[in-house]
């Protein structure tokens, strides 16, 4: 099955689509989202995201990727982690959906997500790696694509290898 775990920087993917842990304004913000925008161009990126804002949480939207090596973003927006009883869980599976299916419809063969929701959100890690994995897993049964999950930090891209490897075979 073609789903990778990766530990780097997902502005350096070399993958038709990128996608974005943005906010549902796709305004510039830190976390991977701000490194994005600084690989790709400020200016350009913000006009690009300002036409198609705001967004509601877990849908997903399709920019260039404009500097990056990627040829798409795609923006989703994660939902803020509160205690796991407000539809969180749903609302991460949603944005993986929605950016797995808009990829397809763009004709996209390769793909790379962050770990959505797992930063300045406050996703617990351990649930978002189950969320993001299993969902992937999932669209992976029915579909032809290679999937990169891009983990950022050696902790939490070892306990996605845990977390990944029912999955992987
Ligand atoms: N490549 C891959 N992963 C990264 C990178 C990178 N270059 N940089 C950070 N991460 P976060 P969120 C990991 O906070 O929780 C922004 O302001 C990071 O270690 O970027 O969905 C947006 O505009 C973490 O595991 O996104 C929103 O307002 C993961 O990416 C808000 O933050 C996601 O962390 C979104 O928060």
């Amino acid at each position: 099955m073609p789903l990778e775990i990766i530990c780097g920087d997902i502005t350096k993917m070399r993958v038709d689509a990128i996608v974005n842990a943005a906010n549902t304004a796709l305004q510039m913000g830190g976390g991977v989202c701000g490194a994005i925008f600084r690989a790709a161009g400020e200016v350009e990126l913000q006009a690009a995201c300002d036409k198609l804002a705001p967004i509601k949480t877990g849908e997903a939207v399709i920019t260039p990727a404009f500097k990056l090596p990627a040829i798409y973003i795609i923006h989703t927006a994660g939902p803020v982690y509160k205690d796991g009883r407000q539809g969180e869980e749903e609302l991460l599976r949603s944005c993986y959906k929605n950016a797995l299916a808009l990829a397809k419809n763009a004709g996209c063969g390769s793909i790379a997500f962050p770990l959505i929701s797992s930063g300045i959100y406050g996703y617990p890690k351990a649930e978002a790696l189950q969320v993001a994995i299993s969902t992937i897993a999932d669209f992976l049964k029915k579909e032809e694509m290679t999937v990169n999950l891009v983990i950022f930090d050696k902790e939490t891209y070892a306990l996605a290898t845990e977390v990944a490897a029912p999955y992987i075979k």
